[in-house]
């Protein structure tokens, strides 16, 4: 990546903060640059992720690989979705940013009650009834499950597929191709869908829960700058700081949008260009994370938990902590990476454990910047699980190839 691209980042945040506190809901105007960006980011999703993910697969051409890539990658999610939810709610305990607040609920109206489907029905809801339904809706876990089995038929056809195989090979080099062309113009998508943010939440929206802000940017900070440092250098072998500069793009195209699948063509990019990620590691293990690893929401889950609790008085057990922990890791898997997507598992959290929904209404005015914060930390935990995923399948590469060369 290009060093001057993590400066253009630098001052477009920079600028957006500073023309957003001046000019407040006025920047509005540039909203339009940021939606720009937007469409043109999620217009490659579906052709990437389908057209990488076959390619990667048709090119290991080894069942027992990919499950050994499917099965660390699972592991590694639920692991580090599960520290995040029990920091989330360590955090609310030491913040206690629910207790003492004076905010009046007077008209805000209680959400219907939302539960998950359960993992037999999420597992279910992977397999899709019509691929061509899943790739024009973008449902990424279902595109995956597609990619996944034309990519072992390749193998196990052979000669014949050859076209197949090149045909996606060369639409993944398209796709990537174009990826670059849209990430040139990143620095302006982030301006125009921060700069508008920051204009319309001033200190007004955010003091009253400022409490809840700094306990989730805290914790965030520590998921981030303790879990995924550890994480990458223990198991990565990577050093932190290479790896928060390679994937910084993917931190703030996710920092802006809220959107993890939005920004997985950036997550990709950063990962291979950046950070040395294997195309095969990197096609399989991020679109997987950009819909079941969130990381980021699942303490946001765990904090908001204790904060609806705290505000009405309400002193969870460690069952109900252990409800929320487990509904949280399991929401996160079938919730998709949009906008406001943890709303919806905190709802399911809340109904888990009998808490009052009208809590949602507390968080729900300040939701953007939470938001923002989370899909940062989402984004940044699945390409840490890349790094893993690469590494370790590297130094078994390695080992094989020892062992080669001793026999
Ligand atoms: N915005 C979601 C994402 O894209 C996260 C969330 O809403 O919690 O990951």
């Amino acid at each position: 990546m290009k060093k001057s691209l993590i400066w253009q980042l630098i001052a477009a945040f920079v600028l957006a903060i500073v023309t957003g506190i001046i000019f407040g809901d006025k920047m509005e105007v540039v909203q339009p640059l940021g939606d720009l960006f937007l469409r043109l980011i999620k217009f490659i999703i579906t052709p990437l992720v389908l057209a990488t993910l076959v390619v990667g697969v048709a090119s290991t051409s080894d069942v027992k690989k990919l499950g050994r890539l499917g099965g660390k990658t699972v592991i590694f999610y639920l692991v580090t979705s599960m520290l995040a939810i029990t920091l989330g709610i360590v955090a609310g305990k030491l913040f206690s940013p629910g207790s003492g607040i004076d905010i009046s609920l007077e008209g805000k109206e209680a959400p219907e009650p939302t539960e998950t489907d359960g993992v037999i029905q999420t597992i279910l809801n992977i397999v899709p009834t019509n691929p061509f339904e899943a790739l024009a809706s973008g449902n990424i876990l279902q595109i995956i499950f597609f990619a996944l089995l034309i990519g072992i038929a390749i193998t196990l056809v052979g000669e014949k597929a050859q076209p197949v195989q090149r045909f996606f090979d060369g639409l993944a080099e398209v796709m990537y191709k174009i990826t670059g062309m849209v990430m040139a113009i990143v620095p302006i998508g982030v301006f125009g869908l921060l700069a508008p943010v920051v204009g319309e939440y001033g200190a007004d929206v955010l003091l009253p829960l400022i409490k809840l802000v700094l306990a989730m940017l805290a914790a965030c900070v520590i998921q981030l700058a303790i879990v995924y440092a550890l994480i990458v250098k223990q198991f990565g072998k990577m050093s932190p700081i290479r790896f928060f500069k390679g994937i910084f793009p993917a931190t703030a195209v996710s920092f802006s949008t809220s959107s993890s699948s939005g920004t997985l063509p950036v997550t990709i990019k950063s990962a291979q260009e950046n950070l040395g990620v294997s195309k095969e590691v990197s096609t399989f293990v991020l679109p997987l994370g950009a819909t079941i690893n969130m990381d980021g929401t699942a303490l946001y889950v765990g904090l908001c938990s204790m904060f609806v609790a705290q505000y009405f008085g309400i002193d969870l057990s460690i069952s109900q902590m252990a409800t929320v922990v487990l509904v949280g890791t399991l929401a996160s898997i079938g919730t998709a990476g949009v906008p406001g997507a943890g709303l919806i598992m905190l709802t399911m959290a809340l109904s888990a454990v009998n808490l009052p929904l009208q809590g949602i209404a507390l968080v729900g005015g300040i939701d953007r910047i939470l938001d923002m914060m989370r899909t940062s930390v989402n984004v940044t935990g699945d390409a840490a699980a890349s790094v893993v995923v690469d590494a370790t399948e590297k130094r078994k590469l390695e080992k094989q190839k020892k062992q080669k060369q001793s026999a």
